[in-house]
């Protein structure tokens, strides 16, 4: 299913007002951030079933890929993927019309927080099986490559996907067969609840680049325009035939793993000296000493997104709930067999 009953308009609009604004950069930023403050609450009251991964404190990385991708190239992301559905352009009632199991969800409803997709703008299913973006997404590359469209496929996943099978068989295909990838590995220093030294002998991902042949490249994560910078480069890389590129983005999640970890295993002080460097407030800080923004323009964005969002919960929470005979609707294979 592809496309947004919101209308095909409003998320193209979105995706190219991010790729030339820095305005809409930080205008999408703090959306995010608040569409998941508001996810945990509608969480917290019952109103959503099941659970939820935020990305708070990643907002830069998923951000950035929005601004520096092509509408046709496609982008595969994980169970932690309201960000990259936002960044990508997916309208807010989408996202949390998805998550609430409504019919006006990006995906009918029927996928959830960890299903998101919208072909339209790129974003290929994403998946709560760590580390399965990694072959969709050079499958992907390998479907542009056969049909001659020099499209770019994105894989986004964690630190904790660097050490499945999945990543390995995809980063050796794409390099062999020079496939137009960039795969952003969005190191928080943890696998669910484990830190990254428990379970990864080397500390930094971008160095397993060099066992295939690839260039690695470690990023601040919490810097839009340096994780801008390094995604223009591998995506044209990519296109022009010179095969992938592996991104390393160093970066913290502040939430635990999911809706119900309140990440009290986590050093004392670790929270806190990841958020003196929040993302949204860096590039605000950014745009604020370029004089691209004032101090007013920056809080006038901020309060224009509050009220949106709530208007987003309000249409959302009224939309018809999916219903169960449209299910098979959007399969493409039923087994009619009893
Ligand atoms: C194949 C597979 N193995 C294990 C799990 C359970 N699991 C869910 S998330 C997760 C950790 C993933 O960590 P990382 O890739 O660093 O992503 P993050 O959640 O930090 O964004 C694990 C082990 C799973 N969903 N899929
Ligand atoms: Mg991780």
């Amino acid at each position: 299913m592809s496309t947004l009953d919101s209308g095909l308009s409003v998320p193209l609009q979105r995706r190219a007002a991010v790729q030339t604004e820095p305005r809409a950069r930080l205008e999408r930023m703090m959306e995010i951030r608040l569409v998941e403050d508001k996810i945990m609450h509608l969480f917290s009251e019952g109103a959503i079933h099941g659970t939820t991964h935020t990305a708070q404190g990643q907002e830069a990385i998923a951000v950035a890929i929005g601004a520096t991708t092509r509408l046709d190239d496609m982008v595969a992301g994980t169970y932690r993927g309201h960000a990259l559905a936002l960044a990508l352009g997916v309208p807010s009632e989408a996202v949390l019309g998805e998550i609430l199991g409504r019919e006006l969800g990006c995906v009918g409803g029927f996928g959830g927080s960890m299903h998101l997709s919208c072909l339209d703008v790129g974003l290929l299913p994403t998946s709560a099986i760590v580390g399965a973006g990694i072959p969709i997404s050079v499958g992907a590359a390998l479907s542009g490559k056969v049909l001659e469209e020099d499209r770019v496929a994105i894989a986004v996943f964690g630190d904790g996907a660097a050490n499945i099978g999945a990543f390995h068989e995809g980063l050796n295909l794409a390099a062999i067969w020079e496939l137009p990838v960039v795969f952003v590995c969005e190191n928080n220093l943890y696998g669910e609840y484990s830190p990254i030294g428990r379970t990864t002998p080397v500390g930094d991902i971008a160095v397993r680049a060099k066992g295939y042949a690839m260039p690695g490249v470690i990023v601040d994560g919490q810097d839009i325009e340096e994780v801008m910078a390094t995604m223009r480069t591998a995506i044209q890389r990519a296109r022009d035939g010179g095969g992938p590129t592996l991104i390393e983005a160093k970066t913290y999640r502040y939430s635990g793993h999911s809706r119900s970890d309140m990440g009290t295993y986590r050093p004392a002080g670790e929270l806190e000296s990841w958020s003196a460097r929040d993302p949204v407030d860096l590039y605000a800080s950014r745009l604020l000493g370029d004089g691209v923004l004032s101090q007013a323009e920056i809080d006038a964005i901020r309060a224009t997104q509050i009220v949106a969002i709530e208007e987003s919960v309000a249409k959302a929470l009224a939309a018809e709930p999916s219903k169960v005979a449209n299910m098979f609707k959007n399969v493409l294979a039923v087994n009619q067999q009893k």
